[in-house]
């Protein structure tokens, strides 16, 4: 944990994102983002048991949280904290904790958070597991009733994250056994993806080089198709956005 955003909330309430890292010594190194007022700073407390960061307003109020004015836009200040972020846990974290409040998971929520990640490249998801904060509220409701019922927008986060979450009721930090889950879950992933961890850098460059070779590809088949995109079987040539960069051919 980087205890210099501890007790700093004079500077850290205005920020959109919040970092905290968690370094369970040796890895896995955690780094917990989220919107406004949805829980990072008590999840912190939680994992560690103690109250080193401050917390206060109402508890996850919707009219408190947000990404900031514009969803669209991430704006630069963002930008720097996440970078920021990302810097202080070199060489990158293995987890990115994503922070969501057991509330309804809205449109425009989906909307701003795909733009923050896309900043981080495709790639992150593979590195990124939902904390749903606000366990509590869960009451009778299991999280899978929760997930089913939330509609297609949390379903679509969900998918994402190929259902890696934890819950969490950050009112009972002296629940152990939540913490355990969360880190055992992390090790999960860890182990899921070789050890390796979030390279923002590396990531760029994949994603560059996968629309390259998907662009040279795409070229060379309407080259041979007489560029109009159809085969002359009458094949349509769909391009595929996936992280491999390939094409599928469709057969309509
Ligand atoms: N009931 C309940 N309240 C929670 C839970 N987690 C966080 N809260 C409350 O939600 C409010 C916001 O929590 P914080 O941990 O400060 O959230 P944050 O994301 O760090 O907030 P900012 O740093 O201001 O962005 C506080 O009042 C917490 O007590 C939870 O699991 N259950
Ligand atoms: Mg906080």
């Amino acid at each position: 944990m980087d205890n210099r955003n501890a007790k700093n909330n004079g500077k850290t309430c205005i920020w959109t994102f919040l970092y905290f890292i968690y370094t369970v010594c040796p890895p896995p190194r955690l780094l917990i983002v989220g919107q406004k007022r949805t829980g990072k700073s008590s999840v912190c407390n939680t994992i560690l048991g103690k109250d080193a960061f401050n917390t206060w307003g109402g508890a996850g109020q919707s009219d408190g949280r947000g990404w900031g004015t514009n969803e669209n836009l991430v704006p630069k200040q963002e930008k720097l904290e996440l970078f920021n972020a990302l810097s202080l846990c070199e060489p990158g974290p293995h987890i990115l904790l994503l922070v969501i409040p057991l509330q309804h998971f809205s449109h425009s929520e989906k909307a701003a958070l795909q733009k923050r990640m896309e900043i981080l490249t495709e790639g992150v998801w593979r590195h990124t597991m939902v904390g749903f904060t606000l366990g509590d509220r869960l009451h009778d409701c299991s999280i899978q009733d929760h997930i089913q019922t939330a509609g297609k927008d949390l379903q679509w986060l969900m998918e994402k994250c190929r259902y890696r979450y934890h819950v969490l009721n950050n009112k009972t930090p002296q629940d152990r056994q939540q913490v355990s889950g969360l880190l055992d879950r992390a090790e999960d992933m860890l182990m899921e993806n070789g050890g390796w961890h979030f390279f923002l850098h590396m990531y760029c460059r994949l994603e560059e080089e996968w629309s390259r070779r998907e662009r040279a590809m795409k070229e060379r088949i309407l080259e041979r198709h007489d560029g109009a995109g159809k085969t002359s079987r009458g094949l349509a040539v769909i391009p595929n956005h996936s992280q491999k960069g390939g094409l599928h051919v469709n057969d309509n």
